[in-house]
């Protein structure tokens, strides 16, 4: 049996509300694609134990959604963070992300697991991305991975990131603006 993982930032994705849907319209729904799911980074919220803060970024562009992201201030000694979820149907992983001149090379591992208990899950497969961080100016950047390619992950009950900085002189922190699973 795996050590039970404890979700400690998880947060489960907001549902739109309902609609009615007129009965003309009903095939052209089912023909269409699903909306894509979003989590918005900001709404970690501020979490001074993991360098976390809301950061507007309206100041740097209109590329940020809700002009508001994650700045992630690393803490020592690991300079690491994690965020456990879960979504049905997942295809594409995307991560949008923030770079800029003071940014730190970041490693991020998304882990694929099956539920076996209660509390319990078994990591399937695993992921690396990798975001360089630097850029001359402040510009967001994306990273993904197309998880329709693995069929283990694919299916996952949860699905586990973990964000690894490596800060060296001058290049310390990070941002992430929001994560993105298509359908
Ligand atoms: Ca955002």
């Amino acid at each position: 049996m795996q050590p039970a993982i404890s979700p400690t930032i998880s947060r489960s994705p907001v549902l739109a509300p309902a609609e009615s849907i007129p009965a003309d319209q009903v095939l052209r729904l089912a023909l269409a694609p699903l909306t894509d799911w979003v989590f918005e980074a900001e709404d970690w919220g501020e979490r001074p134990e993991l360098g976390l803060s809301v950061q507007d970024m309206s100041g740097w562009g209109s590329e940020w959604s809700r002009d508001r992201q994650i700045f992630w201030n690393p803490q020592p000694p690991a300079y690491v963070f994690k965020w456990d979820f879960s979504v049905s149907a997942a295809r594409y992983l995307r991560i949008n992300l923030t770079a800029a001149p003071d940014y730190a090379p970041l490693t991020i591992r998304l882990g694929c697991y099956r539920q076996t208990a209660a509390n319990y899950y078994q990591l399937l497969s695993e992921h690396v991305m990798y975001h360089d961080g630097y850029a001359t100016s402040v510009r967001r950047q994306s990273v993904g991975f197309p998880i329709v390619v693995d069929p283990k992950c694919k299916t996952a009950d949860m699905y586990r990131l973990l964000f690894v900085a490596k800060p060296s002189e001058g290049r310390t922190f990070g941002g992430i603006d929001n994560i993105v699973v298509q359908h």
